[in-house]
This record gives C-alpha cells, structure tokens and sequence, in this order.
C-alpha cells in the first residue's frame, strides 16, 4: 500500500507524462501515415514503369552473362555496376537500364567505362545500348545503341574526367600551398 505522498508523486507524473506520450504517438502515427501514403503513391508510379519494361522484355530474346556486377579496372583504377550483359537477340550487348526524365553525356561515358571493364576481362560486349524508360508515358522510351566513334570519344571524356579527379584531390582546401 503506497503512502499518499507516493501516489500523489506518481499521479502527478502520469498527469505530465501520459498527454506527452500520447502526443508522440500522434506525431509518430502521422508520420507513418505520411509515409505510407508516399510508398503507395512511388508504387502506383512503379507499377507502369514495370509493365513497359515487362512488355520490353517480352519482345526480345535474353541469355544473361552478368547481371547487376561489379567489376574493378586493374589497369585505371575505377570500378563500376554493370547492369546487364549478355546476347540479346543472340547479339552480344551490353545493356544499361535507366528510368529517368532523359539521357545525359554521362550516360555515354558511363558506358564506356563499363565497356572497358569488361574489355579489360577480354570480353567484347559487341554492341551497347542504353534503354531508357521515362517515368511517366510523356517522358517516352528510347533504346540508342551507342556507336563505336561514340564510345571512343566517351573513353576518352571519362580518362580526362578521371585526370582531373585526381589532380583536384591534390589541391590544398584552403588555398594555401600545403
Ligand atoms: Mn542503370
């Protein structure tokens, strides 16, 4: 039996803690809320994106090599995820998959550091395409295979890079000579 003294302490403790708890139950509920509201709205913007790739895949034959792999260069020092690599159609391709608003020249080197990757291995990826899926039917689809003077210039483009990359890491942050 607790002495009145005790239970007023503790009454006046749940009196200040039970509204605070209850009120951080609200704000987490609401966020969770929120987020679930968020996930089933990126999932219904999913959903079609899925069914265009879906039917994409449908009208082409694939026999995969790799698929979503890392390879590092020995010879130049960088790494990268290759999506896809296989014969699609019987062609050997190299493929990368984006869902984005449009193709950039990044893209392009991008592919050529990943076709040297696997040229590294003694692999010739044949041809290389990007395959675009936009986000929304206005966004389009589009499927380039990337030509050979391309690919070269992107090479080219991504040594520089690489280059500039790490003379730059060799500036002092503040300006001063080290
Ligand atoms: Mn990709």
């Amino acid at each position: 039996m607790g002495s009145s003294l005790e239970e007023a302490i503790s009454a006046s403790i749940a009196e200040k803690t039970v509204p605070a708890i209850l009120a951080a139950l609200e704000s987490r509920l609401s966020r969770e809320r929120d987020e679930m509201r968020q996930a089933v709205a990126e999932l219904a913007l999913a959903v079609p994106i899925m069914n265009r790739f879906a039917k994409w895949a449908e009208g082409h034959e694939f026999q995969t090599a790799f698929e979503e792999e890392s390879f590092v260069s020995e010879q130049y020092q960088f790494g990268g995820r290759i999506d896809w690599f296989g014969t699609m159609d019987g062609v050997p391709t190299l493929i990368d998959l984006k869902f984005t608003k449009a193709l950039y020249p990044e893209s392009t080197y991008q592919m050529s550091a990943y076709r040297h990757l696997l040229a590294e291995r003694g692999i010739d990826v044949g041809r290389t395409k990007i395959v675009r899926f936009g986000r929304t039917e206005e966004e389009g689809f589009e499927e380039p295979e990337l030509p050979e003077e391309v690919l070269e210039t992107g090479w080219n483009v991504f040594l520089h890079l690489r280059e500039i990359y790490a003379l730059a890491k060799t500036l002092p942050k503040t300006g001063k000579a080290a």
